[in-house]
């Protein structure tokens, strides 16, 4: 038996994913454009083994009872069916991703299982069949194969639907200042909000036109290191994905108090010259994108607002690695 480790970093999307077309196979209703992140990321090492009766799994020290691990399982026993391997496998996760950041886990989490699992069962995949075989896990998980600025092609089936590197080396001084602004669970996973958005929102088919649309603003935008129009995209995305949860019947929100005025934090900031522009996903705490020479007075801006502890740099990170 030999054990494989895998590292995979978490990223935050620019124009966002919000809705599956095909729970099943996790095809989305449209494409999606993220930054992989340097400071948040999953470490995971699985070892098939064929003396065990069922799948053992450790997430940060923790041995996780059935219904728990049912989605690592799940996500096992794909990988069982595309390699022929029968055993039951021990996988070890760290997430050194705070989950009280907002950022999410389930990014990381699953694409380093995706390197992880498949390797340690035989499989020799290429990045497009890890992003195809991340996807089953999570949605974002697609994405974070790829380190830089990565796409993912919403494509028609599992053979289409993956994600295709944008700018793997982001050779451009940005940064994403993460606050935290609330450390509890969100009470609606992404999972159910965007469902209940697809089949309730009026305003859906509308996000799928911003969504081609600002996808082939901001491509160029980042191609050319133009600040000015990603941000105005990235910023604009995220309020017309969050209309989608405002919109959906019952209505809910992720924002909170903190969440408004991080927010008008960031318009009196960009008043004041210091170019800076937020996004924020299933929960209250925003990411706010900026150039490195504006890094030091936003910071302390935010950190006289909420406290130094609640704010948390991150810069481009690099894609899926194996460890050992
Ligand atoms: C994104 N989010 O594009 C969007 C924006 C949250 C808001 O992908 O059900 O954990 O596992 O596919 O990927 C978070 O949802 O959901 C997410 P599943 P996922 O990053």
């Amino acid at each position: 038996m030999t054990a494989v480790t895998a590292r995979a970093h978490t990223n935050i999307a620019l124009v966002k994913y919000w809705g599956k077309a095909d729970p099943n196979l996790m095809l989305p209703q449209t494409s999606s454009l993220s930054l992989t992140l340097d400071q948040f990321y999953t470490d995971t090492t699985v070892e098939f083994d064929s003396r065990l009766t069922r799948d053992m799994v450790q997430i940060n020290d923790q041995l996780l009872a059935t219904p728990a691990s049912q989605k690592v399982v799940d996500f096992l026993n794909i990988v069982r069916e595309q390699s022929g391997q029968s055993a039951f496998a021990h996988v070890t996760s760290v997430n050194h991703v705070p989950t009280a950041a907002g950022l999410a886990s389930s990014a990381s989490a699953f694409a380093a299982l995706a390197g992880a699992a498949s390797r340690a069962a035989g499989l020799e995949l290429t990045p497009r069949a890890l992003s195809r075989l991340a996807r089953r896990g999570s949605g974002s998980a697609t994405r974070s194969i790829y380190g830089g600025f990565v796409e993912w092609q919403a494509g028609s089936d599992d053979r289409t639907s993956l994600a295709i590197p944008l700018q793997e080396t982001v050779d451009w001084p940005i940064a994403v200042v993460a606050l935290v602004l609330d450390p509890h669970h969100k009470r609606i996973s992404s999972r159910q909000g965007m469902q209940s958005s697809v089949t309730t929102s009026p305003y859906y088919p509308a996000w799928k036109s911003v969504v081609a649309q600002d996808l082939a603003t901001i491509k160029p935008a980042i191609l050319h290191q133009d600040f000015s129009t990603m941000g105005e995209v990235l910023e604009s995305n995220a309020m017309r994905m969050h209309a989608l949860t405002l919109s959906a019947q019952p209505p809910y929100s992720y924002f909170n108090g903190d969440t408004l005025r991080a927010m008008d934090t960031v318009r009196v900031l960009r008043q004041a010259g210091q170019e800076c522009y937020y996004t924020l996903d299933a929960g209250p705490n925003l990411k706010v994108f900026c150039q490195t020479p504006d890094l030091p007075a936003i910071t302390q801006k935010f950190a006289e607002q909420f406290g130094t502890e609640h704010v948390i740099v991150a810069h481009p990170g690099p894609g899926l690695r194996f460890l050992s």
